[in-house]
């Protein structure tokens, strides 16, 4: 390796840019990248994470670097972690290889694998936390979220009328959406470990719930599906096909829901396409960390609002968000508005 930095900034850089490498995956372990500089800036070696079970980014660049590692400094956009997962502890192999000193950009919110900052100041390895952050953390957001809140990240997905209705007044709903936003929705999906929709959204639309190519194929990765709700659902429901792993939570609380979504089966991102009652559920309990939505430039005039009852009845205590981006997808009679939209006050 013979990239010459000019400094430990555009270092994290080129490590941030490692660690988001196309084809590494977004679940369940976080993307890292890192950089070992010598001490004249040259760097000694280089690595990324590839996914779980694979060698963790700092492992990768020792590997690379070999003897070189010895005084360098080691340049990574997450913590090295502390502990024996997969594969070993990081800040124990930075240690033994001699690496001088460890720029960090994000500390490790994962209660398991933290501890590498103290266990590397202790073998006199001087450590500097914080560069380039904000970059590390929007690299990681829903991993990052989910470990810091103890609860999936949760994604509220829906089409609607001008009007805002989700459905005609007979309960006729297919489609609201035109076919490139529904392609653009699988895309979206594709990035989420966990679609999760209520009981009455299976008893109703009987949806599969599964993420598909534009000939509507199922893809081999699949999120798990979840239905929340106490209702009882027929065994011959599309969501129970072999497509992909369905859990049935037998509850109404959505805390309790995403708290074991984490907990019992390690999900940190839900694609959550639900229907009226269990938006206004999720909305009420404040867990609706960000919101899709799709505008179909038609009018029903009457028909299923696309949110229930919320408790608002004047205009001073709306609901606000944020509105992070606009995008039209779809040309000519298919074209729909995608908004993206944010809780007002808070960073997601
Ligand atoms: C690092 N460097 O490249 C990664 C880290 O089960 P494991 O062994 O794969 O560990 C997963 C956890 O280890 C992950 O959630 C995060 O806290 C840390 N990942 N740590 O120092 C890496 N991928
Ligand atoms: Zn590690």
């Amino acid at each position: 390796m013979t990239t010459d930095f000019a400094g430990e900034y555009d270092a994290m850089q080129r490590a941030l840019a490692l660690a988001a490498s196309p084809g590494v995956p977004l679940h369940p372990n976080p993307r890292v990248g890192c950089v070992l500089l010598a001490p004249d800036g040259a760097s000694v070696g280089e690595g990324f994470h590839q996914g779980a079970g694979t060698a963790h980014a700092e492992v990768a660049a020792l590997r690379a670097a070999g003897d070189r590692a010895a005084g360098a400094t080691a340049v990574v956009t997450l913590e090295p972690c502390n502990h024996t997962g997969r594969t070993g502890p990081c800040a124990q192999a930075l240690i033994e290889a001699g690496v001088a000193r460890v720029v960090i950009a994000q500390r490790d919110p994962n209660p398991v694998a933290q501890g590498g900052i103290e266990a590397l100041t202790a073998a006199g390895v001087v450590v500097e936390q914080g560069l380039l952050e904000d970059d590390a953390r929007a690299l990681n957001r829903a991993w990052t979220f989910a470990h810091e809140h103890g609860r999936p990240f949760v994604t509220w997905k829906f089409a609607t009328t001008l009007d805002g209705r989700s459905a005609a007044a007979d309960g006729t709903s297919r489609w609201v959406s035109s076919p490139p936003a529904r392609r653009d929705t699988h895309e979206l999906r594709a990035l989420c470990d966990t679609m999760l929709v209520g009981t009455g959204t299976v008893l109703v639309d009987d949806p599969q719930l599964t993420v598909r190519d534009d000939d509507e194929r199922p893809l081999p990765e699949q999120p798990l599906r979840v239905v929340l709700g106490e209702r009882d659902l027929p065994p011959t429901a599309r969501v129970f096909d072999d497509a992909a792993p369905t859990v049935h939570l037998r509850g109404r609380d959505p805390r309790w829901a995403l708290e074991s979504l984490y907990r019992d089966h390690g999900r940190q991102h839900v694609f959550f396409e639900g229907g009226p009652t269990v938006a206004g559920a999720f909305l009420a309990a404040g867990v609706v960390d960000e919101v899709v939505v799709y505008i179909a430039p038609i009018l029903l005039g009457a028909g299923l609002s696309t949110v229930g009852d919320l408790g608002i009845t004047t205009i001073t205590d709306a609901l606000g968000f944020e509105l992070v981006d606009t995008t039209v997808i779809g040309q000519g009679a298919e074209a729909n508005v995608r908004l993206v939209l944010h809780p007002r006050g808070e960073e997601a």
